[in-house]
């Protein structure tokens, strides 16, 4: 088990745009026979078959999903391939010989549930666990540490649609704002009144989930007028509502494709299974997603190493990068802090700079333009 170089034999999409060195992760069990197809080799003492491609099969001796951004870039390649897309654009993992120009945001979470600072297990009411019962301080702790943005979520008004929270969302902005830090806010937006609610306090941008489905011209109107993203929960690719207690029967791009020129900021996407579980992010089904919609994505969900957020803003498809992650439980649970994440994503986006920057929204040179 090691990493290794891959040392190319011939062109293909697999390696479309892959940094030289090719640095891949090996298990290895067997060795195939060389041949014609053999794209690539490693050097283990003899050339050992790596990357193997016959028309429209590919496969590989090491592990794409152990290589990091190169194998993220080749598990995408093989994805848009499959769909059909159009391979010109090369798909690749991030090369620091090509910095993403776009920021990407780490969005700090408060969760609230009965006025507390909570995370959920997999977004189950019943596997809460308490982290504070001050979201405010929680906030301003958040934006000591260089918050860029501080995503709350009212989890009781998920479920029920009622907006218990107000006083704790408008005392977060109200420290936020002190320091000049946006609030995007989630959880039971489902008519102008309830967005309303929020603005009122303060909130930059609401997260609409459960009325995108449901009432999605909703949207259209506060899209018109204010700042919004929509928010897609799914489990095993089928996106649920009301606080993740019912399914919709539909899929993430299928209801994203309804919104991509309803004027959103963003996306915000969760994979309900990984949420509050500290298993890492589907950072695959989240590359895939930018090759079929054209929002701005933000991943929810999972993450738990720095390593994992590094991979998010690391990822590249066709020139696409996620905008932003949400964090919840690594912090609450102390993997990381948020100023060591924010420093570690600045070193993938903008490897020249000292790891302080400004405030990113998800909207490539749009911060702060909007209301
Ligand atoms: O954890 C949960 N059960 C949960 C959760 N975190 N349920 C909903 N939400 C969040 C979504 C989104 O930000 O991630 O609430 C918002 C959507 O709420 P609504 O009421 O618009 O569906």
């Amino acid at each position: 088990m090691q990493w290794n170089v891959l040392e190319r034999r011939r062109p293909s999409a697999m390696l479309a745009a892959a940094p030289d060195p090719v640095w891949v992760y090996f298990v290895h069990s067997y060795v195939v026979p060389d041949g014609d197809d053999v794209v690539a080799t490693c050097d283990y003492g003899m050339a050992v078959p790596a990357l193997v491609e016959r028309d429209n099969v590919w496969a590989t001796q090491f592990h794409p999903e152990k290589s990091g951004t190169v194998g993220l870039g080749l598990l995408t390649s093989f994805v848009s391939a499959a769909r059909g897309s159009d391979l010109s654009a090369p798909l690749s993992g991030h090369s620091p010989r090509h910095p993403r120009m776009t920021p990407f945001t780490v969005f700090p979470a408060i969760d609230l549930l009965d006025g507390r600072c909570v995370r959920l297990y997999q977004g189950d009411y019943d596997q809460a666990t308490t982290y504070g019962d001050d979201p405010a301080a929680q906030a301003a702790a958040f934006c000591a540490e260089g918050a860029q943005w501080v995503h709350a979520v009212d989890l009781d008004a998920a479920r029920s649609g009622l907006q218990t929270n107000l006083d704790a969302i408008a005392a977060i902005c109200s420290v936020a704002g002190d320091a000049g830090v946006p609030v995007q806010v989630g959880g039971g937006v489902r008519s102008v009144a309830a967005a309303r609610e929020l603005f009122a306090r303060g909130v930059t941008r609401v997260v609409l989930g459960t009325a995108a489905l449901e009432d999605p011209d909703l949207v259209d109107t506060l899209a018109a007028s204010h700042r919004v993203a929509v928010g897609l929960d799914a489990r095993d690719g089928e996106v649920a509502v009301r606080g993740w207690v019912e399914g919709s029967g539909r899929s993430v791009a299928d209801v994203a494709a309804r919104f991509v020129d309803a004027g959103v900021d963003a996306l915000v996407v969760t994979d309900i299974a990984r949420d509050g579980a500290l298993v890492g992010p589907d950072t695959v089904g989240l590359a895939a997603l930018l090759v079929d919609v054209a929002i701005p994505v933000l991943a929810s969900g999972g993450v738990s190493t720095l390593d994992d957020l590094t991979t998010l803003a690391a990822v590249d498809v066709g020139g696409r990068s996620l905008a932003g992650a949400v964090v919840g439980r690594a912090l609450y649970e102390g993997a990381f802090t948020l100023g060591a994440a924010i420093a570690a994503v600045a070193a993938v986006t903008d490897p020249g700079s000292s790891g302080t920057h400004g405030h990113g929204d998800g909207r490539p040179g749009t911060a702060g333009s909007r209301p």
